[in-house]
């Protein structure tokens, strides 16, 4: 699948010391230690309605963790799935009377737009579901011939407990667990499960609904499978960080690990599972299901800057959850203002020390909002005018274009 241009990243004086990530499976901010290549998957859209905030946020969270490693002098392999056929786009395209295909492009294609307007560095591979049920079926197959597969009628079910370490990634407990299962597309109470947590792999046709011939017979894909096998296709078995928003902890990527480990007899799958919080409208997570929804795509058609939405954004630290307003937008775009005029002065102070700081605060678990302090207290002292550096307003812009993503000049 196409993805987005890739926008320029100027590089930057000085060194970067890495990035220390909280990992959601140990509990702990660690350093993420990556190879010369980093390799992060980051779970993309079910493209059924228009980019959100929420999503925008989430996206822009990943993007200063590949911000901050290409700072550090590494190259990203960065791969981002496209959820392209599962339950709620076919319930949208039955309500709507449109054929799931066309609301799916129309959202991804919409959904690129976005991404590329945020400055958000796109995904070296950019793999749909739909694309990759070849390879989904060869991968169940392989867990069958392992025994970690048996059949509900014609559906096929995963074992979650053929991984000794299942549960080790969200660390709930089993009623949580099952809790959780129930309210995120799972279905624990299914009869003729072995297991509650069991999780679905592959699904026999319904009537009415789309399916493709594999040798595994005529049906569909499940969730998890999914991304576990463009994961492994395309970055394989133990990558740096596996991404996504905290609703995805579990069970999606505590049943992905298990079915890897199962695969690939290696633990484990990823090094940090990292999860951004949730953001909230109207008192509630912003979800496409409840339909409190503020989109990216409206905000832009409004006339609001691309580069303030992304510093709205990046005013919260990526890991809490915050509601969304518009007073936090207003705000974003008095930075923006406040740090464009500060760049387009012709001298400033050293601007060393602050790209120092900044990267500091992004090194330790991406401390967004106190690197924007760092920056709106250089642009105050713009304003009386007493810096001489005439590199400085210069290395400031890339400094905000390299690791925040957010361009001051044209
Ligand atoms: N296609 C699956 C992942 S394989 C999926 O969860 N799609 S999604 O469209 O529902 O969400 C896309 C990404 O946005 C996920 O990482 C999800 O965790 C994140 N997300 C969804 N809602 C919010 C929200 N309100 N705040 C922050 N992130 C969110
Ligand atoms: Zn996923």
């Amino acid at each position: 699948m196409d993805s987005w241009s890739v926008p320029p990243v100027p590089s930057l004086p000085g060194v970067s010391r890495g990035l220390d990530l909280y990992d959601t499976a140990t509990g702990t901010v660690r350093p993420t230690e990556p190879g010369p290549v980093a390799r992060m998957y980051v779970c993309g859209i079910t493209p059924y309605d228009a980019t959100h905030m929420g999503h925008a946020a989430t996206y822009v969270a990943f993007d200063i963790v590949q911000r901050v490693w290409l700072d550090a002098g590494h190259d990203v392999h960065y791969v981002q799935n496209v959820t392209d056929i599962d339950d709620p786009l076919l319930e949208r395209a039955v309500a709507t009377g449109q054929d799931w295909r066309v609301i799916a492009d129309r959202e991804t294609a919409l959904f690129r737009e976005d991404m590329s307007a945020l400055n958000v560095i796109p995904p070296r591979d950019y793999l749909g579901a739909v694309e990759s049920i070849p390879s989904v079926a060869r991968y169940v197959e392989d867990l069958q011939v392992k025994g970690a597969v048996y059949a509900v009628d014609d559906d096929l079910y995963f074992s979650v407990h053929a991984d000794p370490r299942f549960g080790t990634v969200a660390n709930l407990d089993e009623a949580q667990m099952i809790a959780e299962f129930a309210e995120r597309g799972g279905d624990p109470d299914r009869p003729g499960k072995r297991h509650p947590l069991d999780c679905l792999v592959w699904q026999d046709a319904r009537p009415d609904e789309p399916a493709w011939d594999t040798p595994l017979g005529h049906g569909r894909p499940g969730w998890h499978i999914e991304c576990v096998a463009i994961a492994l296709d395309t970055l394989g078995m133990t990558i740096d960080v596996q991404g996504g928003g905290s609703d995805l902890a579990f069970p999606h990527h505590e049943m992905g690990a298990s079915e890897a480990q199962v695969l690939t007899g290696e633990w484990p799958y990823a090094r940090h599972y990292a999860h951004a919080g949730m953001v909230a409208w109207q008192g509630h997570k912003m979800s496409k299901s409840r339909g409190n929804l503020v989109f990216v795509s409206q905000l832009r058609h409004e006339g609001h800057d691309p580069a303030a939405i992304r510093l709205a954004l990046l005013a919260h630290h990526y890991r809490s959850n915050w509601a969304w307003t518009e007073h936090g937008l207003t705000g974003a775009e008095e930075r923006l203002a406040l740090w464009q005029r500060a760049v387009a002065r012709p001298a400033g102070t050293d601007a060393a020390p602050v790209i120092a700081r900044v990267r500091e605060h992004l090194s330790n678990d991406m401390q967004c909002p106190s690197a924007l302090d760092v920056i709106d207290a250089w642009a105050m002292e713009q304003q009386s005018g007493t810096g001489t550096d005439p590199q400085a307003p210069g290395l400031i812009a890339e400094m905000c274009d390299a690791l925040l993503g957010v361009r001051l000049l044209p």
